[in-house]
């Protein structure tokens, strides 16, 4: 009797282990949009919340420098050193080694010298050295690493970055960098580990990355992940949470969404109170590198993102299309178009566009209002069929029952299935009859598992 009690412990705690491991790499990932399944009605689709791979966002980047003619090298002319204004170089743009074209900022570096974009020296001065970096995608890109935008000469007195969500016709500044913030934008000098969950969103000036020429460091951050942080912990180990909050929160969303950056370099660095007029060539801007990481947007109906014709496109599933799978695909208008979610982890919500139903004919154009398919119902069994095997599949394990009606778990509502049953509970989804959340997952498992939920987990 002991043995098959210990038997069936081990039994359980293998299972435990094995989604104890299993968990943290597979939830946050969404890599997947839809899996086949088999139910007694045979083989149907199980539709999921899905999100492509995050990654180096600068292959794909397009940029803009204003003034246009601000680069270096043309005419050519001599720059010299911060600490030493006699150590000086050419810059000559028709010669390729002394050449400093905008490009060099985002090609692969591992070799020295790094290779950089250079602007003109401060020679116009008192007028000021000011130049815009815009940087582009024609996409709507989800940020989820640190922006990193490395100087090689000093990192500047003043400078402000930017975002854009409707590709360049608005911007909002993301940060504000000075030596002194006070002075330079009346703000008091904040770094990000000032803010909390609550203040997040806020927009600061920092003086932690203008100490120009004097520090050792050439970098400047736009610090994405200490922001995720307040939400998934200093290591990002629960980003369900984070995930949650992105779900329920567009503003937190819509702060890491992006259509262009904006690098305004206002002053460059002097290393100085006064500004050396007789060594004006010391004073100009040079950028070795930018870091942007992200994913495209595709509303979690998509896993891949291709460029086509020099532009990049969510490859959309779920019945949906456009750029950033914002709407649903002809013939596909059953019900309003709706983002996916993330919730419930592990697998999310993916909010499929259903089949226009053929027996209602083509809606009238602008007419919003044509019925969904959820306020349907199924009491005239003349209609169309309800459901089949090809279009209109039942949802999340539902089976067709002759044509007329999904037949649900009991998790589960909507002409098909597509509804969790909580969705009308107004203290949300906590308990889905038949469906474990994770917070409950480990509260069973901590008496007989006590170790955390761990694991490597990459956003
Ligand atoms: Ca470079």
């Amino acid at each position: 009797m002991y043995l098959s009690r210990f038997l069936s412990l081990h039994a359980l705690w293998v299972t435990v282990s094995s989604v104890i491991q299993h968990y943290p790499s597979v939830w946050g990932h969404y890599d997947v949009c839809k899996t086949q399944i088999y139910t007694d009605e045979g083989k149907t689709w199980d539709y999921t919340a899905c999100q492509p791979e995050a990654i180096d966002m600068m292959k794909y980047v397009k940029v803009n420098l204003d003034p246009p003619n601000i680069t270096c090298g043309n005419p050519p002319e001599t720059f010299c050193g911060m600490g030493n204004p006699y150590m000086c170089s050419e810059c000559d743009a028709t010669i390729d080694e002394l050449a400093h074209p905008p490009e060099l900022m985002f090609d692969a570096e591992g070799r020295h010298p790094y290779t950089f974009w250079q602007s003109t020296t401060w020679k116009g001065y008192p007028k000021p050295l000011q130049v815009n970096i815009t940087l582009y995608w024609n996409k709507t890109i989800e940020l989820t690493d640190n922006i990193v935008i490395t100087f090689e000469s000093g990192r500047p007195d003043l400078m402000i970055l930017e975002k854009s969500l409707d590709y360049g016709r608005t911007w909002q500044p993301y940060q504000y960098y000075a030596s002194d913030c006070l002075n330079a934008f009346n703000m008091e000098p904040k770094t990000v580990r000032d803010l909390s969950q609550q203040t997040v969103l806020e927009i600061i000036c920092t003086e932690e990355y203008s100490a120009g020429y004097t520090a050792n460091s050439k970098i400047v951050h736009f610090e994405i992940k200490d922001r995720f942080a307040f939400f998934a912990g200093p290591r990002l180990r629960n980003m369900a949470s984070l995930y949650g909050q992105l779900d329920t929160t567009k503003n937190l969303r819509d702060f890491f969404t992006i259509t262009d950056l904006r690098i305004r370099l206002l002053k460059p660095a002097t290393g100085d109170i006064y500004v050396d007029r007789q060594h004006l060539t010391r004073y100009f801007y040079a950028i070795s590198n930018i870091q942007v990481v992200g994913r495209c947007k595709c509303n979690l109906h998509a896993t891949g993102c291709r460029e086509e014709n020099k532009k990049l496109l969510c490859e959309c599933e779920h019945n949906t299309t456009g750029p950033d799978c914002g709407k649903c695909k002809k013939n596909y208008q059953g019900r309003p178009w709706s983002p996916g979610s993330y919730l419930p982890i592990p697998k999310g919500t993916a909010n499929i566009c259903l089949p226009s139903i053929s027996s209602f004919g083509t809606p009238p154009k602008f007419d919003r209002i044509w019925p969904n398919i959820s306020s349907l119902g199924v009491s005239n069994p003349n209609q169309a069929n309800v459901c089949d095997n090809e279009l209109q599949i039942c949802q999340n394990g539902g089976t067709c029952h002759n044509n007329a009606r999904c037949i649900c778990p009991p998790a589960y509502t909507g002409v098909l299935c597509e509804k969790r049953k909580c969705e009308k509970d107004p203290e949300g989804c906590i308990t889905g009859q038949g469906a474990i959340s994770l917070p409950q997952l480990i509260l069973l498992l901590l008496p007989i598992a006590p170790l955390g939920l761990s694991g490597g987990f990459v956003f």
